[in-house]
């Protein structure tokens, strides 16, 4: 029997030709048609010196648990290059289980400006955050703190004051927040993911059977808060 996956596949041949896979046309994106998205980096990977071999292995199991529950909503990895190592690993590793590439794929460019620079609309992306849920610090927590404005960091600060490795942090964005406005983020998922960098909080020197335990708890916590907003 043919799978949804194949069915879905052959609708969005045309957008698949690209580098970057399964982007619809900025004006499908602005006309709301498009399944609810999640973008995500890899968490604790860069600054974090998480194991990238490790990491990918984790992502593509974490991936493949919930694409039953996924619907029609995706799922996008994200790095900036296309010299991106974790983004290949993790590439490699769904190809070869199969994962269905329409509702999950990779994708290179900035996670704050997906649908302005790259076309691809995401109403939520997630956040490799500092268990101080501070803005600053480096890295993609800089960038989509900085991007989304002032009123991310208001909005955390009245969800949470602070986060435990494994743990995340869902922040409707406010409609002020140029994300909102011109990419089209309806929400932020702040991530704290284990780390093994000892200028770091929570360093777990190299206790890697906790550090994959934590990062499991990371991406599960992660796609679950996902669902629960999409749902
Ligand atoms: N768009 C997409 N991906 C990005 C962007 C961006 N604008 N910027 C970085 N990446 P990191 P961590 C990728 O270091 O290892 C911060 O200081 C990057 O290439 O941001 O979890 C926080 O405050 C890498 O693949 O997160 C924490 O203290 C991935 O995002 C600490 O770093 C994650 O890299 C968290 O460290």
């Amino acid at each position: 029997k043919e799978s949804s996956c194949t069915m879905l596949s052959n609708v969005n041949k045309e957008s698949e030709k690209g580098e970057n896979p399964g982007v619809g046309s900025l004006e499908n994106n602005i006309s709301g048609s498009d399944p609810p998205t999640l973008a995500f980096p890899s968490i604790s990977t860069s600054d974090f010196k998480f194991s990238h071999e490790k990491a990918a292995e984790i992502i593509v199991e974490m991936v493949e648990e919930f694409m039953d529950k996924l619907g029609n909503a995706r799922l996008v990895m994200v790095d900036l290059s296309h010299g991106s190592k974790i983004l290949s690993l993790v590439k490699a590793k769904a190809a070869k289980k199969n994962i269905c590439s329409t509702k999950f794929f990779t994708f290179v460019g900035d996670i704050t400006k997906l649908k302005s620079d790259g076309g691809l609309h995401c109403n939520v992306i997630a956040n490799a955050a500092n268990w101080r849920l501070k803005p600053g610090g480096g890295g993609v927590n800089a960038a989509i703190f900085s991007a989304a404005g002032p009123s991310l960091e208001e909005a955390t600060k009245q969800q949470a004051k602070s986060l435990r490795p494994g743990n995340v942090v869902a922040v409707q964005l406010p409609s002020t927040s140029p994300l909102f406005n011109r990419e089209g983020v309806t929400h932020v998922i702040h991530v704290l993911g284990p780390n093994m960098n000892p200028q770091r909080p929570n360093y777990l020197n190299n206790d890697y059977d906790e550090g994959c335990k934590l990062l499991r708890d990371a991406y599960s916590s992660l796609f679950q808060a996902f669902i629960s907003i999409v749902k």
